[in-house]
């Protein structure tokens, strides 16, 4: 669906990620040829105006890290942005009194009847629910019998077949049957139409006041681009929609529906149908869908973890604060916090230039995960003015900390000692400068204070 939004956002992107440094023209002539593609791709005009906007708006103001190159930066911003357009990943919503009714929308040929299997399918399966389906659709020749075979291939219910009843009929019949016969989910899969009419809207608006549906889902196929996204907005106008399920995402439509759904109709994206099969259903994630179109899942990872990883920022300010001897127990353990975020990706350090030799360090360092949690919750159990002023800490406070946190008074006792190894080696440091350094992290019983 997206190789060729895919395609040429890649082409944007190589431009910009071999730079060492980015000028504002860089990415506004990026930004442009985004544009292109997007418009390319059918995206609706709104949506790209928007997105743009914020990627623009976050590039001028992101904070370089030293780590990343700039265009890697972009990347992941356009990446965040893309999600935010995408809207939240929502999942099926069932918390109602039993049955919940699913009913099924759209137009013709959509999909409906074959994403009412799917997702039956998966609820039987994945979640053990008891499903019951009922066509409603007693227009197409055949059309009811289509959901009797999905349903007995997916083993599960099918309301019996009664010609000649009307869709209000067969409502009440299936809302009876599901009741009675302890269902935990009832499918009312509706009859579509070429486009949509005023019979149609009729029709759904009076199963819908009927069944009292806990989900709507409209059913769009995807490759119909902005037409899809027009037929949504009018469903949701008129009868109201929970939820789209976009249709045909495997085959070679451009993508612009996918992408403007959600900023255009207000209505999450619940699954994604992915080929005729049954199996062919996808719950919606949009960084799964981000990570298709732009095809840059490693490079957006990598920022990720290194954002969250090093704040250049704290880092620096704890350099400083051991500099000048003011490292107090909240700096201690803003560090241990640090400590911890990096020991959870050594692998990822590894590929960042420069951060290697510190990966190894960490290594060699055997974070271990419990006696780091120890020693923040310890930390935690201390009052504002112990953590500043650590001298203060006598025998009484101790031990109302240890009861604090529920451990030894010896496990707050070692962080103590911990704190004060590391005041004297920040003297040394003083003194020495940063000729100290080269313990910090490694073994030694230097840096950082394990308590073990
Ligand atoms: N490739 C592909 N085909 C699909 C997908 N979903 C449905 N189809 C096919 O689309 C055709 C129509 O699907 P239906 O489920 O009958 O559509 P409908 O909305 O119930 O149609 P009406 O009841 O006639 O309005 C069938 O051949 C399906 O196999 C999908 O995600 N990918
Ligand atoms: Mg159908």
């Amino acid at each position: 669906m997206f190789d060729q939004l895919s395609g040429r956002l890649d082409g944007v992107f190589k431009k910009l990620t071999g730079r060492g440094t980015l000028s504002e023209k860089d990415i506004d002539s990026a930004m442009r040829e985004i544009r292109i593609a997007l418009l390319e791709a059918d995206v609706a005009l709104p949506v790209i105006k928007t997105l743009i906007a914020k990627v623009k708006e976050e590039a001028v103001g992101e904070k370089v890290l030293k780590s990343i190159k700039p265009g890697e930066l972009v990347v992941k911003i356009v990446n965040d942005k893309l999600i935010e357009i995408l809207g939240e990943g929502e999942s099926l919503n069932l918390s109602t009194q039993p049955p919940a009714v699913i009913m099924m929308v759209g137009l013709q040929g959509s999909g409906k009847t074959t994403t009412t299997g799917k997702i039956a399918k998966r609820l039987k399966e994945k979640e053990k629910k008891k499903v019951l389906l009922a066509s409603l659709d007693i227009y197409r020749p055949a059309a009811q019998q289509q959901l009797q075979t999905l349903a007995e291939r997916t083993a599960v219910d099918g309301l019996e077949i009664i010609e000649g009843q009307k869709p209000a009929e067969i409502t009440k019949r299936a809302l009876k049957e599901a009741k009675t016969g302890g269902y935990d989910v009832l499918f009312l899969d509706t009859a579509g139409r070429l486009e949509i009419d005023e019979d149609l809207m009729g029709e759904l608006e009076e199963v819908k006041k009927l069944a009292n549906p806990i989900e709507t889902l409209l059913v769009v196929d995807s490759l119909t681009g902005q037409v899809a996204v027009n037929v949504a907005k009018t469903f949701h106008e008129r009868i109201g929609i929970t939820g789209n399920v976009l249709t045909r995402i495997d085959g070679d439509g451009r993508g612009g529906a996918a992408l403007s759904m959600r900023e255009m109709t207000g209505c999450p994206i619940k699954y994604l149908g992915m080929g005729e099969g049954l199996g062919a259903l996808e719950v919606f994630r949009p960084e799964s869908m981000a990570n298709r179109i732009l095809g840059m899942g490693d490079v957006v990872s990598l920022v990720e973890k290194v954002q969250e990883a090093t704040s250049e920022e704290d880092m620096m300010s704890i350099m400083e604060k051991m500099m000048s001897g003011q490292f107090d127990l909240n700096d201690m353990k803003k560090q241990m916090k640090m400590m911890q975020r990096m020991g959870n990706l050594k692998g990822m350090l590894k590929l960042i230039p420069g951060v290697s030799k510190m990966a190894k360090q960490i290594d060699e360092a055997k974070i271990d995960d419990k006696t780091v949690v120890h020693q923040i919750a310890i930390i935690d159990s201390m009052t504002k003015q112990e953590r500043k002023n650590p001298s203060i800490l006598n025998a009484k406070r101790r031990q109302r900390i240890a009861k604090g946190c529920g451990l030894e008074v010896s496990a707050v006792n070692k962080l103590i000692k911990s704190y004060q190894q590391m005041q004297k080696m920040m003297k040394k440091m003083q003194s020495g400068g940063l000729s100290g350094l080269g313990s910090m992290f490694g073994g030694g019983g230097g840096f950082p204070p394990m308590g073990r």
